[in-house]
């Protein structure tokens, strides 16, 4: 693979789309990169996810959605996302900003429904072919103050709508993925003003691409 995958995670609220918006802006505007730049997310990245994000997400009274047929709709958008826009953008030499991946469906589905870990981790295999991120950037930000941005915004989807100690399973979640893989996720304090995160991400995010060989001259070549 020649290009690069940054991954946004976090809870609910917890700043991801806000702030990848911010870093496109940011890595445009700054000229650090010459090559292709592109944004996309989990669920919903193709054609395909978004029907199935439109089935995951929305308020159904009549039928409640099993945990485990949740997990595997998950799966297929993940498989789906990766065979026909994650390898190949990424085969070009695209740098992918993606709001969640493989994390997500651990926190998610691992932690705050209960399924089998290892379970998901053999799913999340078989859906990516074995691709990872290269970096990700883990929003981490109180339980509440996450629900309340997002409450604040209006209705709530299906997911966000789950209780309190689902979200706060799923926080847990991710700090201990965060834990286990230190070298590929970076905690970022998402409990501040939009401007401090976006400051940080922008620091982090500069650094990792001088590391991989990106130059923030706009006459450089990659
Ligand atoms: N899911 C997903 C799984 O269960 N398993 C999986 O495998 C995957 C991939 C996706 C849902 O699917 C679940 C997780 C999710 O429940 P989604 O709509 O993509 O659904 O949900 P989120 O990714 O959680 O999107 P949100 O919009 O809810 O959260 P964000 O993107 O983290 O937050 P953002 O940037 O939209 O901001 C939320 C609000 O807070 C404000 C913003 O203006 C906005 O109003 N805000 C701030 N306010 C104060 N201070 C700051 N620093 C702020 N930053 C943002």
């Amino acid at each position: 693979m020649k290009g690069k995958l940054i991954v946004f995670e976090g809870i609910e609220g917890a700043g991801k789309t806000t702030q990848m918006q911010r870093l496109i802006h940011w890595l445009q505007s700054s000229c650090f990169l010459k090559v292709r730049l592109v944004a996309t997310r989990e669920p919903g990245g193709t054609e395909l996810g978004k029907g199935l994000r439109h089935l995951l997400l929305k308020q159904d009274p009549e039928e409640l959605v099993s945990d485990r047929a949740e997990l595997f709709m998950y799966a297929a958008d993940r498989a789906q996302h990766v065979e026909t826009f994650l390898k190949p953008e990424l085969s070009k030499g695209t740098i992918v900003l993606c709001d969640r991946f493989t994390d997500s469906t651990i926190a998610y589905q691992g932690y705050g429904r209960n399924l089998n870990l290892n379970l998901i981790k053999q799913l999340n295999e078989i859906a990516t072919g074995g691709l990872q991120s290269d970096l990700t950037l883990w929003l981490d930000i109180n339980v509440e103050a996450g629900l309340a941005r997002v409450k604040s915004r209006g209705e709530c989807d299906r997911i966000e709508q789950a209780d309190l100690k689902f979200h706060k399973r799923v926080q847990q979640g991710f700090a201990e993925l965060a834990e286990s893989n230190k070298s590929r996720i970076v905690r970022i304090n998402g409990d501040r003003n939009e401007d401090e995160v976006a400051q940080e991400i922008q620091t982090i995010v500069s650094r990792k691409l001088e590391a991989w060989g990106y130059s923030n001259n706009p006459n450089a070549e990659k």
